[in-house]
């Protein structure tokens, strides 16, 4: 377990960090020029960290420090800095099992809760892209090789039990970072919280009723139990669009301090529910009619062509490296028994398939109603525009989550969204 030694850590301005990055001489040959002449710029506008990035005269390289409390809240809420041990720890991880598809680990100081790392240029945060209407033509297959490698190697499908529960344990004490998860995916939007909000006055009834609806309580709570109580790969944590870079032609993920042991569903459900809510807000970024009509096509197939790719990807795996304790060889012999297991394998994708469209309903929920909004509704500057794509999205994702047997396919996902994609719904106000 990370080690936190307060009386070592200190918040590194630009003076403290150029300091501090001179005395290392790898990255002082791989920056190049004098320390005193390298730019450094406070980048980070996500809801943690200091993000900084330094150029110099050859080369330049992205910076992470973490803050001892939550810097969109302030000091009020206190967050150990071993989420930069834990992310130091799953950067490495996700390196190993998915080559080339998150940053390069250039430097961590344990002690100052740092971690430098390869500066990812051009590369954008895929959010902004899509509020743009930018297609991203290898994203499917970069997000499925990430998901389908990292979910399925480090679970029991791939390790033996004693080192599947030793992975667990060394990201056990990631849980200040599970609990903000806990509160502000799975509880707060379903009740009154004071750091709750939205687009009112126009959702104010949508969010009564949300408040009211106990069937969509009930599921809620089987998916926060899930969530805490399902311990079945490394995941992400917090795979939404801003915690991932490209450009046309390349993917890269990064951010994973909410990495711990946890249900597959919700790295596979935080990709489908960002891609839409892309699709949601893209009416409301139009500025004439029918300009985006061939983004939001292409945002719906990624969508269908994540989960499939995904599934063929994992299912693949499963036939070839399944080198776990789960699911025995020899308790499937011959003919009889591959078929049986065949079959087993699918029946184990439906159920993933179900936990992973009600993840993502959670996650586009707490976006419209919860502490951390995205930008995809943000920048939508008309809040009668804005709280009309956010009431589909929720729409489309009560149903996800309420009357999960209605969608038994990715195609029932996304005929359900271009269904509501022109419904108006009833706003108060
Ligand atoms: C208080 S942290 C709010 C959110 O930011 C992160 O990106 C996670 O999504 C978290 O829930
Ligand atoms: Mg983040």
């Amino acid at each position: 377990m990370a080690q936190q030694q307060a009386g070592d850590y200190r918040i590194l301005h630009e003076a403290g960090l150029r300091d501090h990055l001179a005395g290392l001489s790898d990255l002082k040959a791989l920056l190049g020029g004098d320390p005193a002449s390298w730019s450094i710029t406070e980048v980070g506008d996500g809801n943690l960290n200091l993000v900084f990035i330094v150029k110099g005269a050859r080369g330049g390289v992205a910076v992470k420090q973490a803050l001892p409390y939550v810097r969109l809240v302030g000091e009020s809420w206190p967050l150990p800095l071993s989420r930069a041990h834990y992310e130091y720890l799953a950067l490495s991880k996700q390196a190993q099992l998915a080559p080339g598809l998150v940053p390069a680990l250039l430097h961590h100081n344990e002690r100052l809760a740092l971690t430098v790392m390869e500066l990812l240029e051009p590369h954008i945060i895929m959010r902004k892209g899509l509020v743009a209407g930018t297609q991203y033509p290898r994203f499917v297959d970069d997000i499925t090789t990430f998901t389908a490698r990292t979910l399925f190697f480090t679970s029991d499908l791939a390790l033996p039990a004693a080192g599947k529960k030793e992975a667990i344990a060394a990201f056990a004490g990631n849980h200040a970072l599970c609990k903000i998860t806990e509160d502000l995916i799975f509880t707060d939007p379903y009740r009154i919280a004071e750091q709750n909000r939205w687009t009112a006055p126009y959702l104010d009834g949508l969010a009564a009723s949300m408040r009211d609806d106990m069937e969509l309580h009930v599921a809620i709570s089987r998916l926060k139990l899930k969530f805490i109580a399902s311990p079945e790969a490394l995941l992400h944590g917090d795979l939404h669009t801003g915690s991932i870079m490209v450009t046309e032609s390349q993917t890269r993920v990064i951010d994973p301090e909410f990495a711990f042991y946890g249900p597959m569903g919700f790295d596979v459900g935080a990709v489908l529910a960002n891609l839409l809510m892309a699709y949601f807000a893209s009416a409301g970024h139009e500025r004439t009619p029918g300009e985006r009509q061939a983004f939001e096509r292409w945002v719906l197939e990624t969508v269908e062509k994540v989960w499939i790719e995904f599934a063929r990807k994992f299912l693949d795996l499963w036939r070839t490296q399944a080198r776990g304790d789960a699911y025995p060889v020899s308790l499937f012999p011959g003919e009889k028994g591959a078929m049986r297991l065949e079959a087993e394998r699918h029946a184990y994708m439906q159920r993933l398939f179900t936990d992973t469209i009600g993840f993502a309903a959670a996650k586009s929920i707490r976006r419209i109603f919860g502490l951390a909004h995205n930008a995809d509704f943000e920048l939508i500057a008309d809040l009668k525009s804005r709280a009309t794509s956010e009431a589909r999205a929720v729409r489309l994702a009560r149903g996800m989550m309420v009357e999960a047997a209605a969608f038994r396919t990715i195609f029932d996902v996304t005929g359900a969204a271009r269904k509501l994609r022109d419904w108006q719904p009833e706003l108060s106000g």
